[in-house]
């Protein structure tokens, strides 16, 4: 049967061809650990979207992937850490922030991002988040806003619209969400943007923006979750939600990012909202005689 011998063709073959290594079979496939593959997400999620603008930024910035981490913590989102071929740490709920911390110090030279959801970094990991950005800890945060608890079945988040539906909220949430822009700039980021996942080239800018820059910097990704965000709120495939992103989305850089809250189905403010200079943790450490950790003789 020709389908078991396909099966069974090991990846650097293709009907019999060999190829050659130097040409993978997509532009990303080497920074993709592809025996992971396929992966979990469900059709129509903003995810793979988001992990092809990240990885898209890590090549257009010519960063050593050897020389990269990345943190995750649990959730949909925080599946990302498990696909990517670099050096990567799958953490436990709300601690990607204090483990990327713990790396940095540890080892400088890396260049260490955390790639996580609105409910992992924003509430129960949401002190971390405030506390890091306070002292501008050197790190990029990629965080995926899909408004709701993806993986475990679709529970009402902090970032959650006032009025949406979600599995915990289903006459409506009453509960005031957090503008992530705003909190991450009124925390002390240096560095903060917000992009939807259907503003690819746009968002791999910002990604590649916030890489470069030192300190922490911050990149929102408003990303559509349809299995369980949107077809609660009459958005019922990642298509239609992609359909709102267009209609609703203002470009706007510089924008005051108090004015950036983001009602049900209503406006998206998206652009660079912060790109300011200040000491980085790590600059002010070495500034005091401090080599970030000190040992102890
Ligand atoms: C200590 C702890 N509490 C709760 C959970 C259950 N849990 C796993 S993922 C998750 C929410 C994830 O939401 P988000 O970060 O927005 O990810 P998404 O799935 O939406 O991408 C929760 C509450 C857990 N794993 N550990
Ligand atoms: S539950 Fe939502 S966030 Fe999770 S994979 Fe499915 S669409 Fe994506
Ligand atoms: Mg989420």
């Amino acid at each position: 049967m020709a389908g078991q011998g396909e099966a069974s063709e090991p990846i650097e073959r293709m009907n019999g061809h060999e190829l050659a290594e130097v040409s993978p079979h997509h532009p990303m496939d080497r920074l993709l650990r592809r025996d992971r593959l396929p992966h979990i997400w469900c059709s129509g999620c903003g995810l793979g979207t988001a992990l092809n603008c990240f990885l898209g930024a890590l090549i257009q910035t010519k960063l050593d992937s050897n020389q990269v981490a990345i943190v995750s913590g649990i959730g949909c989102s925080g599946r990302v850490a498990g696909y990517v071929a670099m050096d990567s740490f799958h953490t436990t709920h709300g601690r990607a922030i204090p483990f990327a911390t713990g790396l940095k110090l540890a080892n400088p030279k890396l260049k260490v991002v955390v790639f996580s959801g609105d409910g992992d970094l924003i509430a129960i990991g949401g002190n971390h988040f405030i506390h890091a950005a306070r002292r501008n800890m050197d790190m990029t945060v990629i965080c995926v806003n899909n408004f709701i608890y993806g993986m475990t079945g679709g529970q009402l988040a902090p970032t959650t619209p006032i009025s949406a539906r979600t599995s915990t909220s289903p006459y409506g949430n009453t509960d005031h969400p957090f503008n992530l822009v705003y909190l991450a700039a009124a925390s002390g980021a240096t560095y903060v943007a917000r992009w939807t996942t259907l503003h690819v080239r746009r968002l791999q800018r910002a990604i590649g923006e916030a890489l470069l820059k030192p300190g922490f910097s911050f990149v929102e990704i408003i990303s559509p979750c349809p299995t369980l965000y949107g077809r609660w709120n009459k958005q019922r495939s990642g298509l239609e939600q992609m359909a709102y992103y267009k209609e609703k989305s203002i470009i706007q850089h510089g924008a005051d990012p108090r004015l950036a809250d983001i009602d049900l189905n209503g406006q998206i403010v998206v652009g660079k909202f912060v790109d300011v200079e200040k000491k980085s943790y790590l600059e002010l450490q070495q500034g005091s005689g401090g080599a970030g950790v000190q040992r102890r003789r």
